[in-house]
């Protein structure tokens, strides 16, 4: 799946039918803030409910990509020995077709192979990782005391896709303020009755106060959404598709015009001999249409 090659896809083709079971939970905040300990914590929280759990990393700095401090290794090596727990983590370069892809493509199979819950962690800085998580059945935003307090997230533009707001690292002075800064910036907008307004909860990962909660809320969002009929998920697929074909249609252009002559065009634009929006409107007339008509 990783490497987007024709077999990651063929088994896309098979495995589709028998996925859309599992809650896909998006977890996001920048590095340090806690992610990697309270995807442990869930971990422990799903598992004691009995439910199978499947974990994508694709955080560079995240223990299950080995780039933490060896207590934080052993701890995961728990849950890595529990049949019911299936731990993966990606490298969040060489994606071919983009990182969101590879994760999603990553989440199907988990779901195909039975797991209740997945839970995607990434770090919450890029555009690419915003989609990640938003493209998940709920996201959890994580925020800490003493890091920029109210910008952090807005700065990362993750303010609009949360629906729940986590201060981790409650035990650290200045957690009601972020608690704080996070209402404010919630009640900039209007939640009627009908909607769901993302609660924000204080966590200490470390000890595992508060993930209770947290997966409490997480449920309860899920009821709302399946009752509210949440068009999230329709969102999803209308984006996969939509860049799927755009991707298979770039893969149409790069097979039919000769590399050289795409050159040519690349120093017409950069030379200013000619300006972009001529070039791409030469270039669709010029190429043949993709393959036969689509019936119907
Ligand atoms: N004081 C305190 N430290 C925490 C808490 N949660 C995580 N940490 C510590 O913060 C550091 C970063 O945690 P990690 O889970 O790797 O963060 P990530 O980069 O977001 O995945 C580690 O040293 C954790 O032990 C917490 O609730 N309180
Ligand atoms: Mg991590």
């Amino acid at each position: 799946m990783e490497d987007d090659g024709d077999a990651g896809r063929e088994l896309v083709s098979r495995i589709y039918t028998q996925t859309g079971r599992a809650f896909l939970v998006g977890v996001t905040g920048a590095p340090g803030t806690g992610k990697s300990t309270l995807v442990d914590r869930l971990i422990a929280e799903i598992r004691e409910a009995e439910l199978k759990v499947g974990v994508i990393a694709v955080d560079p700095t995240s223990p299950f990509s080995g780039g933490a401090v060896l207590g934080d290794r052993v701890r995961m090596n728990a849950h890595a020995a529990d049949a019911g727990v299936f731990i993966r983590s990606m490298a969040t370069r060489g994606h071919l077709g983009g990182l969101a892809r590879a994760t999603a493509d990553a989440a199907l199979v988990l779901d195909a192979a039975g797991s209740d819950v997945v839970i995607i962690e990434t770090v919450g800085v890029g555009q690419d990782e915003v989609d990640i998580v938003s493209a998940a059945d709920i996201s959890i935003v994580l925020l800490v005391p003493g890091a920029g307090d109210d910008l952090q997230a807005i700065k990362a533009g993750v303010m609009e896709i949360g629906d729940i707001f986590v201060v981790n690292k409650a035990d650290r002075e200045g957690a009601d303020r972020v608690v704080q800064a996070v209402a404010s910036n919630l009640s900039l907008k209007t939640y009627d009755a009908s909607e769901w307004k993302p609660p924000i909860l204080k966590t200490e990962a470390t000890t595992g106060a508060g993930v209770d909660v947290l997966w409490k809320e997480s449920g309860r969002f899920r009821e709302w959404a399946s009752e509210h009929r949440q068009s999230r998920r329709r969102q999803r697929h209308v984006s996969r598709l939509r860049e799927l074909l755009a991707l298979s249609f770039l893969r149409h252009v790069d097979g039919t015009l000769p590399p050289e002559e795409f050159d040519r065009y690349i120093e017409a634009v950069a030379s200013r001999a000619r300006d972009p929006y001529s070039v791409v409107e030469e270039i669709m007339k010029r190429i043949p249409s993709p393959g036969s008509r689509i019936p119907g």
